[in-house]
């Protein structure tokens, strides 16, 4: 098979959370010349592309999921000048940039906004979505959907918090203003975009639609069309309600869409079923396995692309709720990471994944900054919870557990800011750093670094096909195919020792935490051991 061969295929994306990775003037606040600034660390680790969350002028309602001014930057992450010496530098490191792109809503400081609740009659108005009455539509950040604008008479729609009013995408002017704004980035240089809720754009809501609404489609070719379609752009769309036909839909490349989708239905796993992401339920490793490897064969090469992840800025850690951060915390980061990078799809690592950073012990509200965490905890408050109840939830999923600021050395506040964080630094700084990762060979750090290079030299690990192997419930195996080659991927899933039986003949050694099995036909796997061999 001739395969057409995209750079963002092999890619290695490492996604930053500007406020929390490293402040450069000491104000406690992330910021771009910062990020500038550990370029070199980033290419030591090799990644080959950059999702920025977003730096755009903004209220921080949201921490800058709320735009006010798409083509500007906050001043509290620097200037449009510090961001074009970005792209600049990272070009020069062959690093690309992904912005995120954030058009479900604006702010409501969004110069449209302003605009458009001055009058029903305002040119703008019909930007936004405006009814006389609420339906039932509920904000993912508590409480109605629907917000009423007390001078102009009527309710708003935002299914984010009330500054996060949602655009109408069925407004053609809405679209076009949008498409103008996304040519500006490219012509800057921009490597693509990561599509904030993309699936929500085609909402319906008098008929309560929210997610892949019937123009959801029409609308993205349409972007494509009028803006990367003939580029060579990475562009990933936030698609929470995805199934694999779905994801074919947006990333099929005939289709002219997407080049590939997060789909999140692994992560659903650790919710109750029908309740909220709060209440946090025992990974179901059956489950898990099925679910993982049923994205790995349904898409395969030239029917779709996806992309695969552990974390975000919106998720807990991954290994402090399906790992073990106690005594296995260095054993189950490196597992995670072996299991996930040698799968297909293009994989993301979140700010301080690869050194094995860990959730936030958050006792009291006063310790949480984030938005849903606060209207929650408002919200659970007014209908009788405990409170220590609702920090049980917080504390376990809350999006805080990602954004507390990255841990680069054992200096105070872990080098992050001379400042005062605007968020707490994780107290296991003086283990967990970035310093004394490099400085260790065995640490997290090289087995991700390990992983990056591979993909990069090894086009089996790109685009070979995936098979799930029969196995007690605790490993995780799978086996590759590519061009007559097959490697096998095993890892022990768990904090018991298991074995591993099979009737494969190693042939050379790809990745492991562990020492290399030299027989393959019974192999004693300690917690959390992972390793990857090429097999006759
Ligand atoms: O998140 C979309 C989303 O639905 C969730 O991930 C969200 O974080 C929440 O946990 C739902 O319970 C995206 C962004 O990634 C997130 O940071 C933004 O807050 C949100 O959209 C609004 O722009």
């Amino acid at each position: 098979m001739t395969i057409e061969r995209k750079w963002w295929q092999s890619a290695v994306v490492y996604q930053v959370y500007p406020r929390s990775f490293q402040d450069s003037d000491g104000d406690g606040i992330g910021d771009i010349k910062g990020i500038t600034s550990r370029l070199g660390y980033l290419k030591t680790l090799g990644i080959t592309a950059i999702w920025l969350s977003p730096v755009y002028a903004s209220p921080m309602d949201d921490n800058g999921y709320d735009i006010s001014d798409y083509e500007n930057i906050a001043a509290v992450f620097g200037s449009m000048a510090d961001m074009e010496e970005l792209l600049a530098q990272a070009k020069a490191q062959g690093i690309r940039i992904i912005m995120d792109l954030v058009v479900n809503h604006t702010s409501d400081e969004h110069a449209w906004f302003v605009e458009a609740r001055q009058s029903k009659a305002n040119p703008f108005r019909d930007y936004y979505i405006w009814r006389d009455q609420p339906n039932d539509l509920t904000s993912a950040f508590s409480g109605s959907a629907w917000e009423f604008d007390e001078p102009s008479g009527q309710y708003y729609l935002h299914l984010f918090s009330k500054k996060q009013p949602d655009l109408n995408w069925e407004n053609a002017q809405v679209r076009q203003a949008v498409y103008d704004m996304m040519n500006f980035w490219i012509d800057k240089g921009v490597g693509g975009f990561r599509m904030d809720v993309i699936d929500l754009i085609g909402k319906v809501p008098d008929a309560r639609i929210t997610g892949n609404g019937p123009k959801l489609h029409d609308y993205l070719h349409e972007m494509n069309q009028a803006t990367f379609g003939e580029r060579d752009l990475l562009t990933v769309g936030e698609t929470w309600g995805a199934t694999p036909e779905i994801a074919k839909q947006y990333s099929a490349p005939e289709r002219q869409e997407l080049s590939m989708v997060f789909q999140f239905e692994h992560v659903g796993l650790s919710h109750a079923p029908d309740a909220p992401k709060w209440d946090l339920i025992a990974l179901d490793k059956g489950k898990f396995k099925t679910v993982l490897s049923k994205w790995q064969t349904e898409l395969p090469v030239g029917a779709g692309w996806n992309s695969l992840f552990w974390n975000n800025h919106d998720l807990p850690r991954a290994i402090s709720i399906w790992g073990n951060t106690g005594s296995y915390r260095v054993q189950s980061a490196k597992a995670f990471a072996i299991l996930l990078h040698l799968m297909r799809g293009t994989p993301f690592i979140y700010q301080g994944e690869e050194i094995g950073m860990t959730n936030y012990d958050f006792e009291d509200i006063s310790q949480v900054a984030d938005i849903e965490s606060l209207n929650l905890y408002a919200e659970r408050l007014a209908q009788g919870y405990q409170p220590e109840a609702i920090m049980a939830s917080i504390r376990a999923v809350g999006r805080d557990n990602a954004r507390t600021p990255m841990q680069w050395d054992m200096t105070e506040q872990a080098g992050f800011t001379t400042g005062q964080p605007w968020l707490a630094v994780n107290e296991n700084y003086q283990t967990i750093n970035v310093a004394a990762a490099l400085a260790d060979k065995t640490s997290i750090f090289y087995t991700y670094q390990r992983l990056i290079a591979l993909r990069k030299q090894n086009d089996w690990l790109v685009y070979g096909d995936y098979q799930l192997l029969e196995t007690s419930e605790s490993i995780f195996a799978y086996l590759r195919h590519f061009e007559g080659q097959r490697y096998l991927v095993v890892v022990n899933f768990s904090d018991d020792p298991a074995i591993f039986k099979s009737d494969f003949v190693a042939e050379k050694e790809m990745i492991a935490n562990r020492s290399f099995p030299d027989d393959l036909s019974q192999v004693d796997l300690a917690p959390w051991d992972a390793f990857a061999v090429a097999v006759k």
